[in-house]
């Protein structure tokens, strides 16, 4: 087995490219060197330096996997392996992955190439790689027992197909799935189309990120592998918020986004700002007739959704999963809603026995950023992000869709936050304030009952303590 070297030196969006390498007749016998990137940062995109040409990707927090032509084939080489990831700054995570990373890299191809894929094993138990979504040799799909057997620590597999149709894919193991990908196992592929599609439009930017869930107690690092739904860390390509970066593109390009969620649970992915259109499945492009525009889509478990849009309004756009839970960081669910709850009779008693005792919750939760309140070693704090009107109160599945005129075409650097034209930020009203009427008979009455209740009773709304049920 080849030795593990960083062979092609990344620097990360400010700028570098990929060397190409000349490699002897020799070194073509043998296996490709694996390419190790640790790294949690945003690549350049992979500017394609042989076979056919393509605008490539952008991988969010993460890079594409640079390959070697071998007499017309695309030699591709993946290590699974254990990876240390960096979830958000000061937060990392002890996760599987392949080549130094969770999720691994990006694969790029063109419709109608021939690929060669080496996987090497060094997790310390069997695994496999399915290619989802691509149509192949049934014995190149990838599952253990069925297609094949299953990679044993320590051996290499190959796996040969021809990308028959452009798209949106992925891979991942279908070996103690269950285990594996709580553990970080997946990765994305793009096939890109070899002539002009008239389903598949040419755009300025091209982004792409996983959806993927952990459980891993606040102070450890291992995800708890047997948690069905109730995961505590909701991430892209493994990294939360603030730890996601920004989708940074020009005024007036044409941006695509490519999602794929391999969670236990549905995410409704939305754009502020802006109306999309789905343009694509793991099923390849979408007919044109079934386009319409909206601003939430929802990505089922296993599915992948590309959204196409023009950035045509300036700002910072939020960008995020619209269930609230999953814009939260780390946090313990068995808790009580506390709003409306007076708490100062039993805060005074706790306090003469536990000096630092503080209440939380009787305001909503907003105060959980302000106090800024010591956390455990190695987690994330359940919500925050410093934007530049304070905090933004958000974690987990969020991020920021940055428009600038003035951002430099192929130029994916954070341009800062945007500088709003006078006049245009919602401010604080100044002028007198009304007290608001109400109407005498409010609610209840266009079916009045026969039999009326003897007390009248008051419901108090109390959220439910766990997410056990759902
Ligand atoms: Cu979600």
């Amino acid at each position: 087995m080849t030795s593990r070297r960083e062979f092609f030196k990344y620097a990360g969006i400010a700028g570098g490219a990929v060397a190409a390498t000349a490699v002897s007749r020799v070194a073509m016998a043998a296996l490709p060197e694996p390419v190790i990137q640790t790294s949690p940062q945003t690549m350049a995109p992979l500017v394609p330096s042989s076979g056919r040409p393509y605008n490539p990707v952008v991988t969010l927090n993460g890079w594409t996997l640079p390959w070697r032509m071998n007499q017309g084939v695309k030699e591709f080489h993946l290590v699974a392996e254990p990876v240390v990831r960096e979830m958000a700054p000061g937060f990392k995570a002890h996760l599987w992955g392949y080549n130094g990373q969770s999720p691994g890299p990006t694969i790029e191809v063109v419709e109608g190439d021939r690929i060669r894929i080496f996987v090497t094993n060094k997790l310390p138990e069997h695994t496999s790689i399915h290619w989802h979504g691509q149509r192949l040799p049934n014995g190149m799909d990838g599952v253990a027992g069925l297609n094949q057997p299953a990679i044993a620590p320590g051996k290499t597999f190959v796996y040969e197909f021809v990308a028959r149709r452009p798209g949106t894919f992925m891979y991942h193991p279908h070996a103690d799935e269950m285990v594996q990908m709580a553990m970080g196992m997946m990765g994305f592929w793009v096939t890109h189309p070899k002539e002009k599609n008239p389903l598949i439009d040419e755009v300025q930017r091209d982004f792409c990120f996983l959806l993927n869930a952990y459980d891993i107690d606040p102070g450890s690092y291992t995800p708890k592998i047997m948690t069905m739904l109730d995961f505590n860390l909701w991430s892209w390509n493994s990294r939360i918020f603030p730890g996601i970066d920004t989708l940074n593109v020009r005024l007036n390009d044409k941006v695509r986004i490519r999602v794929g969620n391999l969670t236990m649970t549905n995410h409704p992915i939305h754009v502020h700002g802006h109306e999309f259109t789905i343009t694509g499945t793991d099923g390849g492009p979408t007919p044109k007739s079934t386009r319409w525009p909206e601003v939430t889509t929802d990505i089922a478990v296993g599915q992948m959704r590309q959204i196409e849009f023009v950035a045509d309004e300036e700002g910072d756009w939020a960008f995020h999963c619209h269930k609230s839970h999953h814009t939260m960081n780390a946090m313990g669910h068995a808790v009580p809603t506390l709003i409306g709850v007076d708490h100062t009779g039993i805060a005074k008693k706790i306090n003469k026995l536990i000096p630092d005792y503080m209440v939380m919750g009787e305001r909503g939760m907003a105060d959980m950023t302000e106090m800024e309140m010591p956390i455990p070693d190695n987690t994330a704090p359940m919500m925050t992000g410093e934007g530049p009107f304070g905090s933004v109160e958000m974690g987990g599945m969020f991020s920021v869709l940055k428009v600038r005129k003035d951002q430099k075409p192929g130029d994916y650097k954070d341009p800062g936050w945007y500088k709003h034209p006078k006049g245009t930020v919602a401010h604080e009203y100044s002028g007198p304030l009304t007290e608001p009427a109400r109407f005498k008979a409010e609610g209840g009455q266009s079916m009045p009952r026969i039999q009326k209740s003897a007390q009248p009773t008051e419901v108090q709304v109390r959220k439910p303590t766990s997410h056990k049920d759902h």
